[in-house]
């Protein structure tokens, strides 16, 4: 069975609090179980990852070699982090970039991402269903495309 590791930055885990009109009303907790409900159905194995902290999140990455993908909202650090767009890259595993909020309509900081160029595709603007969809893609990746070149 495949397994995908779900990693979500910082202040995520404030979803459903503030921001509806950007975010959406979901919590974490809600899209989670979205993302399990569909595992399940597909038969995919889901590892969730929440953090505020730069480094933890890169050290998540770094120890994710046993994954058969990644999904990331790397949230702020998207805009700002050559370290996880390095530990992305360093990784044997292929990813996928998600964003609840189209990032291209909104401030010109956000136009940016330092992880683009090491996913093999980027979702934004489509809520949770940005998740279920980079799921049903890792998850149908053929099982050698789903790891990068050793
Ligand atoms: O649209 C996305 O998913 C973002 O990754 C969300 C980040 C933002 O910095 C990116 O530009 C786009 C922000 C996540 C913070 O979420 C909050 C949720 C509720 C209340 C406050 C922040």
């Amino acid at each position: 069975m495949k397994k995908i590791l779900v990693i979500n930055g910082p202040n995520l885990n404030m979803l459903g609090m503030r921001e509806p009109e950007i975010y959406g009303s979901l919590t974490l907790a809600d899209i989670q179980n979205k993302i399990l409900e569909l595992a399940n159905q597909i038969n995919v194995k889901v590892e969730f990852f929440q953090s505020n902290s730069e480094g933890k999140i890169i050290d998540k990455i770094c120890a994710a070699g046993d994954f058969d993908g990644i999904i990331i909202n790397a949230a702020a650090y998207t805009h700002t982090s050559i370290g996880i767009r390095d530990a992305l890259a360093a990784v044997s595993v292929e990813a996928i970039e998600v964003h609840l909020s189209n990032i291209y309509r909104r401030e010109s900081f956000r136009h940016h991402s330092y992880i683009s160029g090491v996913c093999i595709g980027q979702i934004a603007g489509l809520g949770v269903d940005g998740y279920l969809f980079a799921l049903r893609k890792l998850a149908e990746l053929p099982k050698e495309k789903n790891e990068k070149c050793k």
